[in-house]
């Protein structure tokens, strides 16, 4: 393809993108654009399959048939959010066997909060109230994202989150409104995964080195900074109704912004989880490993089904 070609594709990808039009699979897309896609579908699909596992550690010992039903359905959503995600990245031109592959050997990140542990049932509710919370403010922009696919899926997967939120928000309210004990359990839970629900929006934007790109592209609508102040906004008045204290003294509300202001992150522990030295890293990863090696002898059964019904299809088109 010539330079002039390739400068009249790119002129009308622009135009569609300041058009706030959705890019498909088959359009014309730069190289980068296509990259920096797979990039943000595929880790965000490996969270979503990665998180099953610190909630998943949970469904036999749930209190009550109720929570075991609840927290099977949602562990079961994130399985299906992770299919639509690999599904849409797929679209891309990226195989599935590829993208386990860059997950199994650590190239892929997925999302930092999946090193944590899952210590007490309290750490179920925090989960939903805070990760999932959190995963909705991030996700409801990426309803609008530029690329088709992506932004479909992220209709449903959000849907899905606010039920997730729900369940989690509603384990904490039981815990405090239960004995002095559950009420310690739920602020325990609360302070061990408040700040790595903070870190789950990503470096600050000043450190970001995607946003900008991304943000012109619309693939993000938001930045990590204004996602963040918008959880911590909507969340702090939640933990009020619950009764529980947000570990951070330097939480205040600004009347003259109308936001509340808040103490330093710790990005150095963000920086060391996200390199692999979190508390679950390997844990997780070997798990992630072991699922596809177990898994072998049913993707050999699948295709061995497929190939039957085909020769079975061809046979009796003859
Ligand atoms: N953890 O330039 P930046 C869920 C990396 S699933 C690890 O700001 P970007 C749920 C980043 O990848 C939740 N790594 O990046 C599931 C980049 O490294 P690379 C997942 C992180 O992409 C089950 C570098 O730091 N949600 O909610 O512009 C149960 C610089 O960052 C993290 C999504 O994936 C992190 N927290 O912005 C319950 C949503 N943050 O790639 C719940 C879609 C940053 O250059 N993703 N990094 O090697 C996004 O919105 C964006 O990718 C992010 C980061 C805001 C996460």
């Amino acid at each position: 393809m010539s330079q002039n070609e390739i400068k009249d594709l790119e002129k009308i990808f622009e135009e569609k993108i300041a058009r706030d039009e959705r890019i498909e699979p088959k359009d014309w897309m730069p190289e980068k654009y296509r990259k920096t896609h797979i990039r943000q579908i595929s880790q965000h699909a490996h969270s979503e399959i990665v998180g099953m596992l610190p909630e998943g550690n949970w469904i036999t010992r749930a209190p009550s048939l109720r929570r075991k039903v609840a927290l099977l359905a949602k562990v079961q959503d994130e399985a299906g959010h992770g299919l639509y995600l690999y599904s849409a990245c797929e679209t891309l031109g990226i195989s599935r066997e590829e993208l386990y592959e860059q997950l199994h050997t650590g190239k892929a990140k997925y999302s930092s909060i999946f090193n944590y542990p899952t210590l007490t049932w309290a750490d179920i509710g925090a989960i939903g109230w805070l990760v999932d919370g959190a995963a909705i403010i991030n996700q409801v922009p990426l309803c609008n994202t530029s690329f088709g696919p992506y932004a479909r899926a992220m209709v449903r997967v959000c849907k899905e989150e606010s039920f997730h939120q729900r369940q989690g928000y509603e384990i904490m309210l039981t815990l405090c409104n239960g004995t002095e004990e559950q009420k310690e359990m739920a602020q325990d839970a609360l302070n061990r995964w408040w700040w790595p629900s903070l870190m789950m929006f990503g470096p600050t934007d000043e450190e970001s080195t995607h946003t900008e790109q991304s943000m012109k592209w619309k693939l993000k609508r938001k930045t990590n900074d204004e996602l963040r102040q918008q959880f911590i906004d909507q969340t702090v008045p939640q933990a009020d109704i619950l009764g529980l204290t947000i570990p951070d003294e330097d939480l205040k509300f600004n009347n003259d912004t109308g936001h509340y202001e808040f103490g330093e992150i710790n990005w150095d522990e963000f920086w060391q989880v996200v390199k692999g030295h979190g508390m679950c890293n390997k844990e997780r990863i070997s798990a992630r490993k072991n699922a596809w090696d177990n898994g072998e002898w049913v993707r050999d059964a699948a295709v061995a089904y497929a190939e039957k019904n085909s020769e079975k299809e061809i046979q009796q088109a003859i």
